[in-house]
């Protein structure tokens, strides 16, 4: 019986199988509304047979959005458009599931195929929040503002609204985004964060952002529904943060009620020495679950079906995440259970029967 293709358990939730559609921004909301493009794009995905569809990095206030065209939970207009993309998930056999993110200093920046750098306050853009005023870098320039007591309250309760809407819209898992170099990592990260209160120094005090947001978002989501925290496990920069650093932040997440880790890396600085090649990130996965007894998902040039069963079989992590190969094949999953010799698994639609 091929691992990948075993159900997975997390509180009352079960995943058809191990194999879930990463967080990725599609650039296509309309001041945060996810629309047609969305509903096709991931709706695809689930009838390709993932167990877990993400959906992409959904900002809980306006200003902490990539790109303008990101898609939001920060107003109740944006919860139908997301509730309707998530029963068609859900009716295709997949379980719904958003990130939650704010961008911090890196926000306010094109597209990709729109452009680079951040879009000036007075061409689309606005002004940016960070732990410290110091800009990313590399293009992204702006000098963000250093939060105030009062602006890391708001942002904080922006999380729980936006988690109160992920609910109200048929959403069973959520994901917070404290990686990639985003305003929670940011926080957590010594290359980023340079406060002298009680956000900002030592350890202590760069991961309490992190778990003030995360406590405060797990009182509001059902205890019943899986609560989950993407990290940069690793700045992959000397003196920054790093997997050691990772698996003590779990061990206080799992105390605040995380559910699983998804081990992603990098992100917090323009230069890194990033080691990446096949599965590049999922040793941290193996590490994490294994050291913090939580369960992970693993990403990160995950491609061929033997490679990720191969990854779930060794108990290297509970779940694989696709980014990039899902979108060169939506219909992966199916792919991968024929390849792995259980086609009966992912069930055609009626409707493609006759094809798969
Ligand atoms: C991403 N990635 C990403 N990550 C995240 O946490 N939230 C997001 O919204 C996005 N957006 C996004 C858009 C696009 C177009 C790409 C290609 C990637 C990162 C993604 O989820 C994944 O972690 C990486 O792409 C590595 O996995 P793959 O692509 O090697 O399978
Ligand atoms: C690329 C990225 C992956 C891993 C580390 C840093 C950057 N992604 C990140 C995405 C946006 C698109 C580019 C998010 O995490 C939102």
């Amino acid at each position: 019986m091929a691992a990948l293709f075993t159900p997975f358990q997390l509180k009352d939730i079960t995943l058809r199988n191990r194999i879930g559609v990463s967080p990725m921004c599609q650039y296509s909301a309309t001041d945060g509304a996810l629309n047609d493009w969305h509903l096709v794009h991931l709706g695809s995905r689930a009838v390709g047979g993932a167990g877990l569809v993400i959906v992409e990095a959904t900002a809980v206030a306006p200003e902490g959005r990539i790109s303008p065209e990101d898609a939001g939970l920060w107003a109740d207009a944006h919860i139908e458009p997301l509730a309707r993309v998530n029963r068609f998930l859900k009716a295709h056999g997949a379980v719904p599931a958003v990130q939650l993110a704010h961008a911090g200093r890196k926000a306010g920046t094109p597209a990709p195929w729109r452009g680079d750098g951040q879009l000036a306050d007075d061409a689309g853009g606005w002004p940016t929040l960070a732990p410290s005023a110091e800009a990313f870098g590399g293009g992204l320039d702006k000098v963000p503002q250093a939060m105030t007591p009062a602006d890391i309250k708001r942002v904080q309760q922006d999380f729980v609204a936006a988690a109160r809407r992920a609910l109200a819209a048929g959403c069973e898992w959520l994901e917070i985004h404290a990686a990639h170099g985003y305003l929670l990592h940011q926080f957590l990260s010594p290359l980023s964060n340079h406060r002298t209160d009680e956000y900002g120094g030592g350890y202590g005090q760069r991961i309490r952002f992190v778990l003030e947001t995360v406590a405060a978002v797990r009182a509001v989501w059902p205890e019943r529904l899986p609560l989950t925290v993407r990290l940069s496990c690793t700045d992959w920069v000397e003196g920054g943060w790093d997997i050691e650093d990772s698996v003590g932040l779990t061990q206080c997440l799992k105390a605040e009620g995380v559910d699983l880790i998804d081990c992603s890396s990098g992100g917090a600085a323009t230069k890194a020495n990033m080691i990446i090649g096949p599965g590049y990130q999922v040793p941290f996965a193996e590490r994490i679950r294994r050291e913090a007894g939580i369960a992970t998902a693993a990403v990160g040039l995950i491609t061929e079906p033997k490679q990720a069963e191969a990854i779930v079989r060794d108990g290297r992590a509970d779940v694989v995440l696709l980014g990039r190969e899902s979108l060169r094949d939506a219909y992966w999953p199916a792919r991968a259970a024929r390849e792995l010799g259980v086609k009966e698994i992912v069930p055609a639609p009626p409707q493609y029967a006759r094809a798969w």
